[in-house]
């Protein structure tokens, strides 16, 4: 007898993403299954609680055997590779750990389900990234960059996210899989990690006007970026494994902002109109290479996806500015 519901299996629900995936595919019926690494994962009891639907493995994406048992068991019809090393500047600090997770893990990911799928039906999602562009330093596309624009990686994040580009690439060609890359431009939103640059200002924000903190230390803030909303590109993640034919797409937005027009918003956001007396630069957070400008070009995802956002970007700081007032204001 087939079986009534769909299954997917998720690496990364402890990240971002795919806290917004899980709850998507549940809702659209599916029974999701994620692994999770460590044997005493601080986020695992989070996920358990707020995910109580999804089935977790203990596998991690540099041990295939781990990724064999977790596809053996959960039998997928469709798996969502995010996991990652995924902080760009943190790829500085430990490229050889970045190069094993982020690039070499997408390998034994589809590995893992060629093993174990012999009719050759699971469907592949690889979370590809604008980081393998490089910025307009080297690559000056007339609208954004698309699906056609060439290449370069400024960090070991972005190298080890090129290789697992090419890698899904290579194995769709190869072996006929379904394995496709969403090219992702930054998406953000009430999940994202602290560690990252829009949510590190909202909950600053938040605590600056709360009395809790005095001060907010960054790093460069002339780059520019295409910030979107996390659940808008989840949505399209799903779309990508619903089309007949295996493709690569670029969610963005089609605008890109600098971190000064970030802040701009956010602190105004509170009441707050000139954010100078706030925040100090630290040499810290800067890296050793920086991608100035980042801007996609999505028409082929809203053309042949239908894919479109409800979040803009005023929308996306003040979502995040008030759910960091919400947060932190039950810690007066
Ligand atoms: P995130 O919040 O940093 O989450 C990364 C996830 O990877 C976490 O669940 C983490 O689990 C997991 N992970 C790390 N090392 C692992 C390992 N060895 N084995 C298995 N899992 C491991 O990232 P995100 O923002 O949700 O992004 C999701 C994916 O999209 C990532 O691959 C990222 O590189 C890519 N991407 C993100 C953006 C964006 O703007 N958010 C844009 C383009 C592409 P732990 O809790 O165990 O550390
Ligand atoms: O930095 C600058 C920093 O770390 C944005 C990941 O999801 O999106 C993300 O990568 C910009 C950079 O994101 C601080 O130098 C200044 O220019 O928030 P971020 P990212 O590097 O763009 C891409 C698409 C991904 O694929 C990645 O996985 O902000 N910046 N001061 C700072 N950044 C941080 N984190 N912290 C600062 O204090």
């Amino acid at each position: 007898m087939a079986d009534a519901k769909k299954r997917a299996l998720i690496t990364g629900i402890t990240g971002q993403d795919g806290g917004h995936l899980a709850g998507f595919l549940h809702e659209k019926g599916y029974e999701v299954f994620a692994i999770i690494r460590g044997q005493h994962n601080p986020r695992r009891e989070a996920v358990v609680s707020e995910f109580p639907y999804v089935t977790l493995f203990d596998a991690d994406l540099t041990d295939q055997s781990s990724l064999i048992r977790a596809m053996q068991v959960a039998r997928p019809h469709e798996v969502y590779n995010l996991g990652a090393i995924s902080h760009v500047g943190y790829s500085f600090k430990d490229p050889q750990l970045t190069n094993d997770v982020t690039g070499k893990g997408v390998l034994n990911m589809l590995e893992a389900i060629r093993l174990t799928d012999p009719e050759n039906k699971v469907k592949f999602y690889q979370a590809s990234t604008s980081e393998m562009f490089g910025g307009l330093e080297y690559n000056r596309p007339e609208k954004g960059y698309t699906e056609e624009s060439s290449f370069h990686p400024r960090s070991p994040y972005g190298v080890a996210k090129l290789y697992g580009y090419w890698i899904t690439k290579n194995y769709r060609e190869s072996y006929d899989m379904f394995a496709v890359s969403g090219i992702l431009f930054n998406h953000e939103g009430e999940r994202r990690g602290v560690e990252f640059v829009t949510r590190k200002i909202t909950n600053a924000v938040a605590r600056i006007k709360l009395g809790l903190q005095d001060d907010l230390e960054l790093g460069d803030l002339w780059p520019k970026r295409d910030w979107g909303y996390a659940g808008d590109y989840v949505r399209g993640m799903w779309l990508m494994l619903q089309q007949d034919k295996p493709e690569d797409y670029v969610l963005a937005t089609g605008e890109t902002h600098s971190i000064g027009e970030f802040l701009d918003l956010a602190f105004k956001e509170v009441g707050i109109d000139d954010w100078k007396p706030y925040v100090k630069q630290n040499p810290a957070f800067m890296r050793p290479a920086e991608v100035d400008v980042l801007l996609g070009d999505p028409t082929k995802a809203e053309k042949e996806l239908g894919w479109t956002r409800d979040v803009d970007f005023p929308g996306l700081v003040k979502l995040m500015v008030e759910h960091d007032l919400a947060i932190e204001s039950t810690k007066l």
